[in-house]
């Protein structure tokens, strides 16, 4: 078939003719801040109002762009004058009056503090001696990128409800990139339900969907020493339920705080009501430079009494951990409750893979049941359950005690009924790995515990489906560890092992260490069903 040109003109000049309304129509609204002022005095009723009308002042103020940002439907941008590039704007307010005008509420914005498109920051907001401060988002298709956020307390930029009402119900497609968080008060960004609302059993602040979320760039600065999250992930806390988040990606940060990432289906209680049935899925943490954290990486799928939550399809991968006291901490369960158990918690598909993790007392936990240090209180962490565990190609060295520790789970030190229980990890692989430390004392390679107690019972939890081979072991006392169950009140325990070969030992104070009961344990079990399996052809 063949048509003429002038056909083909007149298509082209009726196609530009009915585009160019649409594009018009999808040019975003712009507002451009161009004073420090933190005063309100203009028509914020939308942005094409407040530029006609700034207000006596004549400029135009962050707080007066966010409120007409806020009234605009449709696409819109609130962009920084080039004249306060390097400036300082005070943020926040020590009024709780103030505290809703510090939110996002209209979908499709982005707020851009690079004013000369270097792609580096330009504009500080600054939170020094502030009590209100959190930028709130409740909206859809959000991007917030190159400002740089200094002395926020608690968290700089926060996904929680500012009303009763708190809509809208679902969150989709939100970018933080590029931004710089410095703070000795707290944290970065936290998305989760939580926050001036995270009271008790409240369902106006459960099922809620969040998705597609970046957070991408960034760099956070914060206290080691006291707590305070970097970038945080939770679905559910503190007694809202069935909230499901997907598609989380954090990536490329560079943190220095004490608890740099933070990522849970299910986290903190309110008793009497818990956080039940929330999901995490699909969380991407990849390329991120972590510094001196307490905790790198935190992430479980419940805590505290929680149940019947599923964190599942999660990648960690190419990070560098460096100088942690623990590196990363992964589980399906931990912290007993005071009075409720957590249980029927569920973690899945998790692939922990080409990290580095340098100088460390610890370099990964990872459990299925309660985890050490988890001592709370004398309830149980009972049938949980971890599968699909992948542990590849990651580079551990310099670890004061141990490079990786694998536990059923542990009971709590505290007295009374709690207990670790009838939790099972199962299938777990550790390929490709290097182990390798030159600490004194007795630094272990990989430590694979079925049931530990720490006073309290640890009993028929389960490690099974167990392959480790292809790593490199090298300076460790012992190199691989292999107990069934540990200390009095461990009992019941199994770790059941595939494959343990091929390995590279070298320079070890020893290689290999089994104990089906050790410390005082009894009626353990550890099954090594093929020495051989796996290995290579
Ligand atoms: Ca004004
Ligand atoms: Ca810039």
């Amino acid at each position: 078939m063949s048509r003429s040109k002038p056909f083909w003109r007149q298509r082209l000049f009726l196609a530009v003719l009915v585009l160019l309304p649409w594009t018009a129509a999808a040019q975003p609204a712009t507002v451009v801040v161009d004073s420090t002022s933190s005063a309100i005095d203009g028509n914020t009723a939308g942005i094409a109002s407040l530029a006609i009308s700034p207000g006596y002042d004549g400029v135009i103020s962050l707080m007066e762009a966010i409120a007409a940002a806020n009234n605009t439907p449709g696409p819109k941008r609130i962009v920084f004058s080039p004249a306060l590039r390097g400036k300082t704007i005070p943020f926040g307010s020590n009024d709780i009056a103030d505290l809703l005008r510090f939110g996002l509420e209209s979908s499709d914005l982005t707020l851009d503090g690079d004013v000369d498109g270097d792609g580096v920051a330009d504009v500080t907001l600054d939170a020094s001696g502030r009590t209100f401060a959190t930028l709130r988002v409740r909206a859809s298709n959000i991007t917030i990128q190159h400002l740089v956020f200094r002395e926020f307390g608690g968290q700089a930029i926060n996904f929680a409800c500012g009303d009763v009402a708190c809509v809208p119900r679902t969150i989709a497609n939100v970018h933080i990139t590029g931004n710089v968080f410095d703070s000795q008060r707290g944290g970065a960004v936290e998305i989760g339900v939580l926050g001036i609302l995270g009271s008790a059993n409240n369902p106006l602040l459960s099922d809620f969907t969040f998705s597609d979320i970046v957070i991408d760039g960034n760099t956070v600065r914060g206290p080691l020493q006291t707590f305070a999250d970097g970038i945080g992930a939770r679905a559910c806390s503190d007694g809202v339920f069935r909230n499901r988040f997907s598609r989380v990606r954090i990536a490329n940060n560079h943190l220095s705080i004490h608890t740099a990432i933070d990522a849970s289906a299910a986290d903190e209680a309110l008793p009497p009501s818990y956080s039940d049935r929330c999901v995490l899925e699909d969380l991407v943490i990849d390329g991120n430079v972590i510094e001196d954290a307490q905790t790198g990486i935190y992430l479980d799928s419940a805590n505290l009494g929680n149940q019947n939550n599923v964190a599942q399809r999660i990648t960690i991968t190419n990070n560098r951990l460096l100088r942690p006291r623990t590196g990363m901490r992964i589980g399906a369960a931990n912290l007993p409750d005071p009075t409720r158990a957590t249980s029927f918690n569920v973690m899945s598909d998790l692939l922990v893979s080409g990290n580095e993790i340098a100088d460390a007392e610890r370099a990964v936990i990872i459990a299925a049941g309660n985890w050490p240090l988890g001592d709370v209180a004398p309830t149980a962490v009972d049938d949980n359950t971890l599968s699909g565990v992948r542990f590849i190609g990651n580079d551990i060295h310099g670890y004061r005690f141990t490079g990786l520790q694998v536990y059923g789970a542990v009971g709590a030190s505290s007295s009374g009924a709690h207990t670790s229980s009838r939790n099972r990890l199962d299938g777990l692989t550790i390929t490709g790995n290097r182990f390798e430390t030159s600490a004194g004392g007795f630094p272990a390679g990989v430590e694979i515990v079925g049931g530990q107690s720490n006073g309290t019972a640890a009993a028929s939890n389960e490690i099974l489906r167990v392959t480790i081979a292809g790593n490199v072991f090298r300076g460790n006392s012992p190199a691989l560890s292999v107990i069934g169950g540990r200390r009095p009140g461990a009992t019941g325990n199994r770790v059941s092992i595939e494959a343990m070969s091929p390995n590279t030992f070298e320079g070890n104070a020893q290689d290999l260490f089994v104990a089906v009961d050790t410390e005082g344990a009894v009626g353990n079990r550890i099954e090594i069903t093929s020495k051989r399996r796996g290995a290579a052809h």
